[in-house]
């Protein structure tokens, strides 16, 4: 199996959008990337095994419902496993994509049930995932209702036409036109 592993091996480049989150970030891939190596001999990875790769890197919160939804991000043909292809695709988008390849990524992740369309719950389902997984240490004095609110802020500026639903053009738009949203959301520290 092993030359499947240097067939598909990738050099992890720094994210150059996001300098100031760049090396963080790029460990969190190698950590991701090799734990994949060292638990998938198959080449293949189940959820289960996922959210324990995934959960070394925020033990102070609970990542359980995050990974879930990044797995099925991953899992683009959604038959119940990650295949080392579909990682080494996902991962190269998040690297070496353009903008619009990233947020096209992250729109598929929060479009939960994969029907084209992001609603108020499934953002909110996301955001409550982050809230989650970044755990109390990190945000002492969160509220209760922090997220509910981050998602009411994020969606009305989201949904232009004010149909209750986020679109990919709505999405791609309204992040690129305003930063504030494109940090806020956390889009790419968090997307993995
Ligand atoms: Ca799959
Ligand atoms: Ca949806
Ligand atoms: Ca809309």
């Amino acid at each position: 199996m092993r030359w499947k592993w240097l067939l598909y091996d990738i050099d992890l480049k720094p994210l150059n959008y996001w300098k100031p989150r760049a090396n963080s970030q790029r460990k969190k891939l190698q950590i991701l990337y090799r734990g994949f190596k060292n638990e998938c001999p198959s080449g293949v990875v189940n959820e289960e095994t996922f959210k324990e790769i995934y959960s070394q890197f925020f033990p102070q919160g609970d990542s359980t419902m995050y990974a879930h939804f990044l797995f099925n991000a991953f899992d683009t043909d959604h038959n119940g496993c990650v295949s080392f292809e579909d990682f080494v695709m996902g991962l190269s988008v998040l690297l070496r994509g353009t903008v619009h390849e990233k947020l096209n990524w992250a729109f598929n992740l929060y479009d939960i049930n994969k029907d084209g369309y992001i609603t108020k719950e499934e953002m909110l389902d996301i955001m409550k995932a982050i809230y989650d997984m970044m755990g109390k240490c990190t945000y002492p004095v969160l509220k209760e209702d922090a997220p509910r609110q981050h998602v009411e802020t994020f969606f009305q500026k989201m949904d232009k036409n004010k149909d209750g639903v986020v679109t990919i053009d709505e999405f791609i738009e309204s992040c690129q036109k305003d930063e504030n949203i494109m940090c806020s959301m956390k889009l790419f520290e968090n997307v993995i």
